[in-house]
């Protein structure tokens, strides 16, 4: 039985519950930057389920490893070994240049996992007394939607009566190095940041925040966790983001590309002087480190290499972003971004962004707003210069 798009609307509405308010275009398949609606009008998805599929939708290599992979075997649970996590700890540790890897599914249990490292470190490794760990974390944050994780967020849409909420966190402005010195006491075990506030807007902090930041938690020995969930795997033009401010982060956490586009595959990598803390039975999960989820993750991260993405997304990136300020459009008050995470400001007067991402749609363009202003390109980091331009071409008609 297959069903249209008035209808798969429909039943998303009546049987869904209400939390997303999609554009109203249905993806029925999918290939490379491209995707099909069920009448078949095809699109050029330029959001890649929010970096989540960096490597093209269905990339050959990855379904391959995918298909051969459900051949054999697909879960075990860690209660046994299995023939393809160990592998896959070794890639991404080689990748990150980190010498232990943590598997989980999620980008949420990444964090969390990277919240409890901190912690369980900051009491067996720092000395903090017992249920004072503090973690510093930035304002407009978007880390996930545990409990714990919007109990640390400010944006009341994601938080509101979900409390009560887990304790231990404070919260500065984005981008002040003075304001994490200021909160850092000796309790003080972490700080969680992303490198770019993704949700917040495509927002880039002052150069050098980073390295600041680095440098503050090696003064006051307080461990830095970088978020790149959605910044990670060549979205901003390097392999991590982070790398741009040339430091090491203490932890790393990763989720969505790393999945290759098909399947949750999230982790946390850090030397052994820190994810050592982890003793048998103090934290895990059914699903992490399954081998099915390995073996697509370890094809991702070949896929990444061999095919230059990284590369890829620096140059055509700074194409694309060049393209967008050639346009001189009067309804673009801002346009920032690093690789192929694109934000796009609109002016006030230029109404909201949702006008435009429907526009975008109906012309063959899907990327989504951010709060009422802001519109997010991030296309497949395959996305070529050529096809950029038919991009462009539309997008001018819309914004100019
Ligand atoms: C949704 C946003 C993006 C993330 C960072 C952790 C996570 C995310 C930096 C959690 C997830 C997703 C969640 C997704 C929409 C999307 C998003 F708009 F909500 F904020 F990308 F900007 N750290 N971001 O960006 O990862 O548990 O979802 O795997 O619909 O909630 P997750």
């Amino acid at each position: 039985m297959t069903y249209n798009t008035k209808e798969i609307m429909e039943m998303d509405h009546n049987y869904g519950a209400h939390n997303y308010h999609p554009l109203e275009v249905v993806i029925s398949s999918a290939e490379g930057i491209w995707v099909t609606d069920p009448e078949g009008k095809k699109y050029i998805d330029m959001l890649s389920a929010y970096s989540a599929v960096n490597h093209g939708h269905r990339h050959p290599k990855i379904i391959k490893a995918l298909k051969d992979q459900a051949d054999v075997l697909t879960l075990t649970s860690r209660a046994f070994f299995n023939d393809k996590w160990p592998v896959f700890a070794k890639t991404l540790a080689d990748f990150t240049g980190k010498e232990m890897v943590l598997p989980m599914n999620t980008g949420a249990e990444a964090v969390e996992t990277a919240i409890k490292t901190m912690r369980k470190w900051g009491y067996t490794v720092k000395g903090v007394e017992k249920n004072k760990a503090e973690i510093i974390v930035f304002d407009e944050n978007f880390h996930g939607r545990t409990t714990t994780i919007v109990s640390f967020s400010n944006d009341p849409v994601a938080r509101d009566h979900y409390g009560p909420f887990t304790p231990g966190f404070k919260s500065v402005p984005y981008s002040d190095l003075k304001a994490v010195e200021n909160a850092i006491n000796e309790n003080t075990v972490g700080i969680l940041v992303e490198p770019i506030q993704g949700e917040a807007g495509v927002v880039i902090p002052e150069e050098g925040f980073l390295k600041g930041l680095s440098e503050l938690c090696k003064k006051h020995n307080v461990l830095l966790a970088a978020d790149e969930i959605q910044t990670g795997f060549g979205r901003t033009g390097k392999k991590f983001c982070y790398e741009y401010d040339e430091i090491e982060p203490d932890i790393i956490i990763m989720g969505k590309a790393l999945g290759g586009g098909v399947f949750p595959v999230s982790a946390v990598a850090a030397n052994k002087d820190v994810l050592g803390v982890f003793e048998p039975g103090s934290h895990g999960s059914t699903f992490g480190g399954n081998p099915l989820g390995c073996a697509v993750a370890i094809a991702a991260i070949e896929v990444l290499t061999e095919e230059e993405l990284v590369k890829k997304s620096y140059e055509v990136g700074k194409y694309f972003v060049e393209q967008l300020v050639a346009m001189k459009s009067d309804k673009i008050d801002i346009i920032r971004g690093k690789g192929l995470l694109i934000g796009v400001v609109l002016k006030k007067e230029a109404g909201k962004a949702r006008k435009y991402t429907t526009e975008l749609k109906n012309r063959g363009i899907l990327c989504k707003e951010t709060h009422d202003w802001i519109i997010r390109f991030a296309p497949p980091l395959t996305i070529t210069k050529s096809e950029v331009d038919y991009s462009m071409n539309i997008i001018r008609e819309v914004l100019v």
